[in-house]
């Protein structure tokens, strides 16, 4: 059991410390005190998130800008120091730790319950947005470079297959078509950006339905977590993000692809509960592209997993070797069923928009 919570100005002495959740990324513990108050420690994946000075700085900046803001602690990340003051701690192998306060009295949700969860997790990140609108976007770190970028995306599944380094290229061939097949359409948020038709926001850039906690008695919402991605960025990514894992009817890695459909109901409950809480701050152009949002944000995801499979599986924890693959399949899927639902998807935003 790794003693490196104690390293840190929490409460009490450690009596366990054992691994949690199940993030793609960070290794995460749970570590349970004598003190009776339970944290959330955290190895950073310093193989993705080469920066961890500017990722931390980030993350204390955001959570101290919104705790300012709103006093309730269960509404906020909070970073616990370590004994000399700093926001994470160095082992003697170069790993690099973090701990937070647990969110008391909270679910996390891997899977969609209910439409009303949905709602409520649309709303979090919604607001998410929202509190962040006046922060100083510039004295952020981009802590992964292009991360949204689709169509360097493509470029890096390219690179891959080029590559070929894990000798798995034969039996992708069908996958690899489906993805160039689509790697045009991959430029076209970046570029409307460029063209100065999408305004640039701070955004989550990992809205995941287990990125949000929830209250375990009301359901409602107490605070965004998994904060690494924090950066400029585009509010119909964040939107589409959440779709492309939430709004899916079965797990990110279901084998039975019979079994993955992009729901239209979901799409419209995150819909409602998202431009609710964005109220009027949205362009008209930005509702226009949520629909695109969320499918690129698939195909990305899509791409980025076959590109891992490619690759070896370095980048996404896998539990089995074909793991990566058969979320590719997945994301695929959903992109496949909402080029099916593409009007439907456009006439909800329209709907619900209002405008
Ligand atoms: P990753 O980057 O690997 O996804 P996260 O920061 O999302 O890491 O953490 C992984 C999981 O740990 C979350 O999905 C959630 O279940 C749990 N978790 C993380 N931080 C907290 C917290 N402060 N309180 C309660 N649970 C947490
Ligand atoms: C990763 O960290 P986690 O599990 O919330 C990834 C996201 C992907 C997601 C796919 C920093 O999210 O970009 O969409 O897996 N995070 C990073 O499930 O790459
Ligand atoms: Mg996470």
């Amino acid at each position: 059991m790794n003693q490196y919570s104690e390293q840190f100005r929490i409460q009490g002495k450690q009596l366990s410390c054992e691994r949690y959740g199940n993030g793609h990324i960070n290794e995460t513990y749970l570590v349970k005190t004598t003190s009776g108050l339970d944290y959330i420690l955290q190895k950073i994946n310093t193989n993705v998130f080469q920066n961890v000075e500017g990722l931390m700085a980030n993350i204390v900046a955001v959570t101290e800008y919104l705790a300012a803001r709103d006093g309730d602690p269960r509404h906020t990340l909070h970073v616990v120091p370590t004994l000399d003051g700093k926001s994470f701690f160095r082992d003697p192998e170069g790993g690099c730790w973090r701990v937070y306060d647990f969110v008391t009295d909270s679910i996390c949700l891997e899977k969609v319950e209910s439409e009303e969860d949905f709602v409520q997790s649309a709303i979090a990140f919604g607001q998410f947005q929202r509190q962040l609108a006046e922060f100083p976007a510039a004295t952020l770190t981009e802590t992964i470079p292009h991360f949204h970028d689709t169509a360097d995306r493509v470029r890096q599944l390219r690179d891959a297959i080029a590559a070929d380094k894990a000798g798995r290229l034969q039996e992708v061939q069908s996958e690899i078509a489906f993805a160039l097949d689509r790697a045009e359409e991959a430029g076209c948020m970046v570029r409307m950006l460029a063209e100065g038709k999408l305004p640039l926001r701070v955004t989550h850039n990992d809205t995941k339905l287990n990125n949000v906690m929830l209250d375990a008695a009301t359901r409602k919402p107490l605070c965004v977590i998994d904060l690494d991605t924090v950066m400029p960025g585009l509010a119909a990514n964040d939107f589409g993000d959440s779709i492309r894992f939430g709004a899916s009817t079965a797990a990110e890695d279901e084998k039975d692809l019979d079994k993955v459909e992009m729901s239209l109901p979901l799409f419209e409950a995150y819909a409602r509960g998202f431009l609710g809480a964005c109220g009027e701050s949205l362009t008209d152009e930005e509702i226009r592209t949520l629909p695109m949002g969320a499918k690129l944000m698939t195909y990305e995801c899509g791409i980025r997993f076959l590109a891992d499979y490619l690759n070896g599986d370095t980048y996404f924890r896998t539990h089995y070797p074909e793991q990566n693959l058969d979320r590719c399949h997945t994301q695929f899927k959903l992109v496949a069923d909402m080029e099916k639902k593409w009007d439907a998807m456009a006439a909800v935003i329209a709907k619900v928009a209002g405008r």
